[in-house]
């Protein structure tokens, strides 16, 4: 069985090095890809759905994937469509990513493609608004995909993670929306809701969420100025960690991975949360959104010295 099972898409990953240079690091990205690894390296038992090209990015994920130990089961090779790729580029507000993936084999998922499984021997399904937003299969194939969890017993699990590069702000509102509604546990950052919304109001933005019928626990990520735990009953507010970042893409989903490796652990809602987010701070210190990823002696030899 596992803890969690994430759907989604890998994206090959070239980092820009140096700021304004021409020098690009492979890396892998992805951000349900990212945060199952980031899960099984705090010690969860995970798995993976998705697709990939039959190339040789393709063969990466899976030898990358099994090196993790995510199983790999209900990954899918296509032979006629392309691994997914993007690059990173840094700059003074931070860092831009450049997609090279429409027709990618992930986009090309359906739901008679998904194995449920999987879904159906898991404790969380991890999704995300860019595995919603890769294409129309896909999208449905999330939904389905969350039927299936909901009717096995399993909790969803949703990180906004809005790229309006990939669907307009309008299908990007409805479709988040509605998933909200069946996510136990919804996980957006203010800068997502801030552009579905139009309101920069942490406080007032989770009555929009709730207002919006999403049943589950909720957390804000308000990136500097920590998170907000709402689990329909009251709201905590939570401290971030302080670092100096070289490169945070991948962050997000490092927070969402180890927030649910160290529920399946049996910590409360506020413990994984403080957890997570000394996990996202160190997964900042390195290029790429895999490489850094921190093991679980990581965090809490971060969590010793900060408590301390
Ligand atoms: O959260 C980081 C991801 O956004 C990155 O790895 C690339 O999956 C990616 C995407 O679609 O933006």
């Amino acid at each position: 069985d596992f803890d969690i099972v994430a759907l989604g898409e890998p994206l090959v990953e070239l980092n820009q090095t140096h700021e304004g240079q021409r020098q690009y690091l492979q890396g892998f990205g992805g951000d349900t890809s990212n945060a199952v690894i980031a899960a099984a390296r705090q010690g969860a038992r995970c798995a993976y759905l998705t697709r990939v090209g039959n190339d040789a990015f393709g063969k990466q994920f899976l030898d990358l994937w099994q090196a993790e130990g995510v199983d790999t089961s209900g990954v899918e090779v296509d032979d006629h469509a392309h691994t997914g790729l993007y690059f990173v580029q840094h700059g003074p507000d931070g860092h831009a990513f450049s997609y090279l993936r429409r027709g990618s084999a992930a986009s090309l998922m359906t739901p008679a493609s998904l194995d449920a499984g999987l879904i159906e021997r898991a404790r969380f399904l991890h999704v995300s608004g860019i595995s919603m937003a890769i294409s129309t299969s896909a999208c449905d194939t999330v939904f389905a995909a969350i039927e299936r969890a909901h009717a096995a017993g399993a909790q969803v699990s949703l990180d906004s993670n809005l790229r309006l590069r990939l669907w307009p702000v309008d299908r990007a509102r409805a479709i988040l929306r509605e998933a909200m509604r069946a996510a136990d546990v919804f996980l957006p950052s203010m800068d997502d809701m801030q552009h579905l919304t139009g309101n920069d109001d942490p406080e007032r933005t989770l009555d929009w969420i709730r207002d919006g019928g999403a049943p589950g626990v909720v957390v804000l990520k308000l990136g500097k100025d920590g998170s907000i735990i709402d689990d329909g009953r009251s709201r905590t507010a939570m401290p971030a960690l302080r670092v100096q970042a070289v490169d945070a893409t991948g962050a997000g989903d490092c927070f969402a991975g180890s927030l649910l490796a160290r529920r399946c652990q049996g910590d409360s809602w506020e413990d994984a949360v403080r957890y997570a987010n000394a996990a996202a701070a160190l997964s900042t210190l390195g290029y790429g959104a895999v490489d850094p990823l921190p093991r679980a002696e990581q965090v809490w030899e971060r969590l010793k010295e900060t408590s301390a």
